[in-house]
């Protein structure tokens, strides 16, 4: 079974209770468990964390190396500031999908720029809490993918290479 953990950034609690207009209706446990479903769907476990801190959001990455073979992360404000989560999300070498509830292309011009893209597979913006399922999705796809290569170009044990030669 694979393993996703989901960590959202900092503010991410208040969703649906403030500035609706930018970030929408849901709350944060309507995202989650709409996460939830997919991910049972899909025969997935899933993880999902929330934090304001930075050095608690740099902690789950390190430690889901162990643990899980993928991330997907709404860092939030960090997006913009954070080399640390980068460079915690490049040492890990998980593959990592970051997500953006809005479009930060459409925002402010210090919301164009993100710490985070150059160390992720992907990055889904502006399509508000169906870019979380959409990234949950290509994740799976890219992970089973990776697993059924791995598989197939594992080399063939010695023995069974040498009879092949006979
Ligand atoms: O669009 C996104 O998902 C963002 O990552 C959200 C961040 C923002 O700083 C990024 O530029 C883009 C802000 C999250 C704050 O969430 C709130 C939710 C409800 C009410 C207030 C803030």
């Amino acid at each position: 079974m694979l393993r996703i953990r989901v960590l959202h950034g900092p503010n991410l609690n208040l969703l649906g209770s403030r500035e609706q207009s930018i970030y929408g209706t849901q709350s944060l446990d309507d995202l989650n468990s709409a996460l939830r479903t997919l991910a049972k769907e899909l025969a997935l476990k899933v993880d999902l964390r929330q934090s304001n801190s930075e050095g608690e959001l740099v902690n789950w990455i390190q430690e889901a190396r162990k643990e899980y073979d993928g991330i997907i992360i709404n860092p939030a404000a960090y997006t913009h500031t954070s080399i640390a989560i980068r460079d915690a999300i490049a040492a890990v070498g998980l593959p990592t999908v970051e997500v953006h509830l809005s479009n930060i292309h459409q925002r402010e011009e210090f919301r164009h720029q993100s710490y985070i893209a150059g160390v992720a597979l992907g990055l889904i913006a502006g399509l508000g809490p169906t870019g979380y399922l959409l990234a949950l999705r290509g994740l799976c796809d890219h992970l089973t993918a990776a697993k059924r290569q791995k598989k197939t170009s594992r080399p063939v044990p010695a023995r069974r290479a040498a009879k092949g030669t006979k």
